[in-house]
Formats: structure tokens, sequence, C-alpha cells
């Protein structure tokens, strides 16, 4: 009995790091700061992943009215809260520990600005969508804070976002199939967590210190993006003497031709140049954008 529980935990072979970026700040949207790991220059694409931004926000900064075609959004608040407003008529805000996953498809313009005091803070990432995705009707999954899975074992703590973790699931579906895992280490914790074979991964380091991939490598602190190679799962260590906090994102890599244009990702340049026709136009999905603006009245150029 023992021995088929302990079969299932570890690892065989446990993902190392291949690459460790550290995230800068950057001026981004109206007055917003971003630190763009995924999407920048060096690394323009990891495969479903187009884009994360560690986000801090303070008013009358933001987001104002931008478009999205053929990706997913999700956006994870660390501090404060932020209003999302679109030009179907949907709206809401999203305060810490809560989680708007949303859908863009054929078409969503939007736009996301603070809405309390202060600076707002959270995570953003971009999803790719698969060709026969990409111009599906828009989607909202959003989960509140309380409503999070959370597990706690010998140190570790998870929120369990998407995928699963420590026995917890998430409610959300992932057309792009991803794993979204926020972890807290105590000092002396030791984690190993399965990721699929054919996944690609990457951990960004949100507080602390940590080891990850072999137990002698040096310590990663916040801000940096760490992508993990071949391998069956990720293990980590605090060593340190305060908290570890990091996110551990998976995805399963499409493997398609990308064309991206700002805000818009498809597959060809002729479908591009489709979007571009559409956005102008108000047609295949953005109809809706020809009368609306947004409560801020400003519009963002991308
Ligand atoms: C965008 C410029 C942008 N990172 N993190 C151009 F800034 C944006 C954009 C965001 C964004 C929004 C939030 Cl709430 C958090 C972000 C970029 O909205 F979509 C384009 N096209
Ligand atoms: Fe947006």
């Amino acid at each position: 009995m023992l021995e088929k529980e302990n079969c299932c935990v570890g690892l065989n072979e446990p993902k190392l790091v291949v690459r460790k970026f550290l995230a800068r700040p950057q001026h981004e949207g109206v007055g917003a700061i971003v630190r763009r790991s995924i999407g920048r220059f060096e690394l323009r694409y990891f495969d479903p992943f187009l884009v994360l931004d560690e986000f801090s926000v303070t008013a009358p900064a933001g987001f104002p009215d931008h478009p999205h075609r053929g990706f997913e959004t999700v956006t994870y608040m660390l501090q404060g809260a932020v209003t999302h407003e679109d030009f179907d008529g949907h709206k809401g805000t999203i305060g810490p520990g809560d989680v708007q996953w949303m859908t863009a498809g054929r078409g969503i313009v939007h736009s996301e600005m603070p809405a309390a005091q202060g600076t707002q803070k959270g995570l953003q990432l971009w999803i790719n969508l698969s060709s026969k995705n990409k111009m599906i009707e828009p989607r909202y999954q959003e989960i509140s804070s309380k409503d999070i899975g959370e597990a706690t074992k010998d140190g570790i703590k998870v929120r369990v976002i998407a995928g699963e973790a420590l026995g917890t699931k998430s409610p959300i579906y992932t057309r792009t199939p991803t794993m979204y895992l926020d972890f807290t280490l105590e000092p002396g914790a030791h984690l190993q967590q399965p990721i699929p074979e054919s996944w690609n991964a990457f951990v960004y380091v949100l507080e602390g210190e940590g080891i990850f991939g072999r137990s002698k490598s040096s310590p990663v602190n916040a801000h940096h993006l760490l992508l993990l190679g071949p391998g069956d799962g990720l293990e980590a260590w605090n060593k340190s003497s305060k908290l570890l906090r990091f996110i551990l994102v998976g995805g399963e890599p499409l493997c398609e031709p990308l064309v991206q244009f700002g805000p818009f990702v498809m597959n060809t340049q002729e479908e591009i140049d489709q979007t571009i026709d559409d956005f102008e136009n108000y047609t295949n999905g953005f109809e809706k954008a020809r009368h609306w603006r947004s409560e801020s009245g400003l519009t963002l150029d991308f």
C-alpha cells in the first residue's frame, strides 16, 4: 500500500532551468508600468504563451479602450482592484486574489482601469488559441478569490488557478490546455509538482528567494522568469528564511505559424490584414465597437 502511494510522489525527470530573464519595468498603456518577461524582444513567444506582464497601475493611469483577437488574457490580481468594461456591456471589478480568464476569440474591445486608491498590482498572461479556436465567440470565466481552490501540505500552499495540484482542481476550462499554479513555500519546504511531459512551462518569482530545478543551483529572486526544459515536473526548494512565492505555468504548445500585430494574433498575414480590416470597418465580431466608448473615453493606440 505504502509503496503504491510512494510511487506517485517524486518525478522521473525533473525539468531544469534553461533560461533566466529579469523583467525590468517599462511603460505600457497610458501611464502604466509593466515588467514584461514573455513578449519582449529577446523572448517573443514561448508557445503557447504570448505575453507575461507583472503590472502596476495608479489612477489616472490604465489600459483604456483597446481590442484583442485570436488569444486569451488571464488577469490575476495581487493588490488593489481593476475594473474592466467591454463593448458588449460586460463589466466588473476584480480585487486581490481574483482571476479573470477572458477568451477574446474573434474579438473583444474593452478597457482595464484602476478601481481603487493606491497602486493596483497583478499579472496578465496572454495565451494563444489554436487556429480552430481563434474565431470563437468571446467568453469570460471569472473566479473570485474565495472560490479559488487552495491546498496546503508540508509547508507548501498552492492556489489552483488552472489545472490541478495537491489533489485540488480548478473549475476553469482552458481552450489551450494550461496549468496555472500560485505557490507559497515556507522556509525549508521542498516541492515536487508534476507537469505533462510534452508541455512548455515556466516559473515567475513574485516574492522571496527560491532554488529551482537542481538543489545546488543558485537562488532566484523576484521579477525573474525561468524557462524550464524537458522533463515531467518541477522541483523547487525554499532554503531561505523568508516566504517564497512564485507562479508555475505550463501549456501544451500549439506548434502553429504565428503572425502578430499588437493585440491581434493570427496564423497568417492574410488573417492579420483581414483583422485590421474588420476592426476598422466594425465587421466579423467588431460590430459593437462602432458606437461604444468606455467611461474613460480614451483609446489606447497600439
Ligand atoms: C494592450 C498595450 C497594452 N499588459 N497588463 C497594447 F498595454 C495593452 C494592455 C495590457 C494590459 C492590461 C492589464 Cl489590466 C494588465 C497589461 C498589457 O491592455 F492590450 C495593447 N494592445
Ligand atoms: Fe486588454
